[in-house]
């Protein structure tokens, strides 16, 4: 009696275990079966009631039962625990074999990438690459450019001064100052720089940009030997030959003074907000330098003579690069300089 009810109970324990789906499902059997409170310790409760003999064979039959569904129980177990940790190498799977994404290496701010390239090519044809003082003495930034104090040409550049007289130096003319007394004639200069103007800013305006001076001073220099080094400046840049015109400019430091613009690169000529719509793109002020400046820099206008140019480098880096808003330049936006 005790036997059969043994029995079908083993069997209906084997039929659970091997149809559980999930380890909880198993657990439940095994706290059913073999637990402390379970069906086998509710019958190896009963033991004593029986005869000795009759004790000893049902204990052994129980310690069978017990053994084989424990070990059933385990090996199902193991098996739950391979499948989940099958699931999960699936699922968190990694190639160690692919190639890792290599380092990413910074890049020279594009301006900086201009201004080198200008001065080894302007290095190669002998000229000299000067550095002047972003603070600069009102003298060398406008009275010795042949701009006194009450001079209307004052005006056209918005000025940021400091408290002790000094100001930002709104050009990098400044440098020519600094150039004719360090090298004196004949000489050969250049002086990439950041400048500073008070300005409102617009997409072809900011209040802080970069200019690259040119300065020649040397006997019986003409427009020509300018606009040699004008064209073979733009050519390097561009790779090619550019839309250019040459119209009267007026600066108080050279006489006489040009403006070269270029045939916007943006929109063609066609016209848009960098260029104003006028299809023409401020670039390259110029002219032949001013006897009074020369005189000012202790050379005889006798003697010599110069030309000097203003290149605004932060738009000839527009006009390289197709930049559509000047802005961009000192955004500091990662998304922007890593295009370079
Ligand atoms: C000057 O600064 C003169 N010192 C240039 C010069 C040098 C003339 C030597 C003759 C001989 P201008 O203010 O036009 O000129 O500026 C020169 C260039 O700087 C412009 O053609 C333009 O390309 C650039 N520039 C001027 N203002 C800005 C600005 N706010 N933002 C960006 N670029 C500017």
């Amino acid at each position: 009696m005790v036997e059969s009810q043994l029995e079908s109970l083993a069997q209906s324990a084997r039929e659970r275990i091997g149809a559980a789906a999930t380890a909880e499902e198993l657990e439940a059997v095994r706290v059913e079966v073999l637990g402390r409170k379970g069906a086998l310790a509710e019958i190896s409760k009963g033991l004593g009631r029986l005869s000795p003999e009759d004790r000893a064979r049902i204990g052994k039959l129980l310690n069978l039962a017990k053994n084989e569904l424990e070990a059933l129980l385990e090996r199902r177990k193991q098996e739950f625990e391979e499948a989940a940790l099958r699931a999960k190498l699936e699922a968190e799977w990694v190639d160690l074999t692919l190639p890792a994404p290599g380092p990413r290496p910074g890049v020279l701010h594009p301006l900086t990438q201009i201004q080198e390239e200008l001065e080894d090519l302007f290095t190669s044809m002998g000229v000299v690459v000067l550095d002047g003082p972003e603070v600069e003495t009102e003298y060398n930034n406008f009275d010795a450019l042949n701009i006194p104090p009450d001079h209307p040409a004052r005006d056209m550049q918005d000025t940021f001064w400091l408290t002790d007289g000094n100001c930002l130096r709104t050009h990098t003319s400044c440098v020519q100052v600094r150039g004719m007394a360090k090298l004196g004639p004949p000489l050969r200069m250049i002086a990439p720089g950041r400048v500073f103007r008070n300005e409102e800013v617009d997409p072809s305006h900011e209040h802080t940009f970069y200019q690259l001076e040119g300065m020649m001073v040397d006997r019986n220099v003409s427009i020509a030997h300018m606009l040699y080094f004008m064209k073979t400046l733009l050519r390097h840049i561009f790779g090619r030959e550019v839309t250019v015109r040459l119209r009267p400019g007026y600066f108080p430091f050279v006489e006489p003074g040009f403006e070269l613009d270029v045939q916007c690169l943006i929109c063609d000529g066609q016209g848009c907000p960098v260029c104003k719509h006028s299809g023409w793109v401020e670039l390259l002020p110029c002219g032949l330098v001013h006897p009074n400046v020369l005189r000012m820099g202790g050379i005889d206008p006798e003697e010599w003579s110069g030309f000097a140019f203003g290149l605004g480098l932060t738009r000839l880096v527009m006009m390289r690069y197709g930049i559509d808003d000047i802005r961009y330049l000192q955004s500091g936006d990662l998304r922007f300089l890593r295009q370079f």
